[in-house]
């Protein structure tokens, strides 16, 4: 089993949206907490039989395991967490491989491809742009401050996309479509914005 870089040789991403100087968005406020949300139960994910899938308008549509997953490169990124039900949790670690190290793994996306719909245990799914999901501070994180996710927050992997609120940082995560039509996903089925900027309070649509 190969280890995971020394987090010592691996990039380290200061998401743009901290170095603002009102860290944060109208309306939320800061809570050192970490709350749990989510639908429904807390899946229990075996990253033994746990795949990785890349489909849809990828270059060449791929596939992996956990140990494979694991072994890809990792960046650290720090960024601040908004939630759309109003609070705001500010400087977290997150590490694993960057969105972009998957699409390069897909051979990139193919060009009509402008959204992506990720998919998560239980059925659970979310939306978002194709340029969202590939900023340089997007990853896949396998650990938060260090430590692994909780099963609460998505162990085994949980996307992380700093700069939109935090339901489009779906746990559970195990796969990925590029799409060429937005489709909305679960909360945004729901009433919740196809984008979610927090500083543009993107909450419904
Ligand atoms: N698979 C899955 N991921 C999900 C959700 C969900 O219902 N299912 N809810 C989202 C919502 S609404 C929020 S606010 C964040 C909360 O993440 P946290 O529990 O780690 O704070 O997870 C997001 N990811
Ligand atoms: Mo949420």
């Amino acid at each position: 089993m190969s280890e995971s870089p020394s987090p010592t040789e691996r990039p380290v991403i200061i998401s743009d949206d901290t170095r603002r100087s009102r860290r944060i968005p109208p309306g939320q406020s800061e809570t050192k907490k970490w709350p749990v949300l989510h639908y429904g139960t807390v899946p229990r994910v075996d990253p033994a039989a746990w795949k990785f899938r890349i489909r849809g308008l990828a270059k060449r549509p791929w596939q992996c395991g956990w140990e494979t997953f694991r072994s890809l490169p990792w960046i650290d990124v720090k960024c601040d967490i908004h939630c759309v039900t109003r609070w705001s949790r500010l400087n977290n670690t997150f590490s694993g491989p960057s969105t972009r190290t998957l699409m390069e793994m897909a051979g990139g996306a193919a060009p009509a491809a402008k959204f992506v719909l990720i998919h998560c245990a239980q059925g659970f799914t979310t939306n978002l742009p194709l340029a969202d999901f590939l900023g340089d501070d997007c990853l896949f994180a396998i650990e938060h401050d260090g430590k692994p996710l909780e099963p609460d927050h998505g162990f085994p992997v949980r996307l992380v996309i700093p700069r939109l609120y935090f339901w489009k940082s779906a746990k559970w995560v195990k796969g990925i479509e590029l799409i060429e039509e937005d489709v909305a996903g679960f909360w945004e089925q729901n009433g919740y914005h196809m984008r979610g900027d927090p500083w543009a309070e993107e909450r419904y649509s």
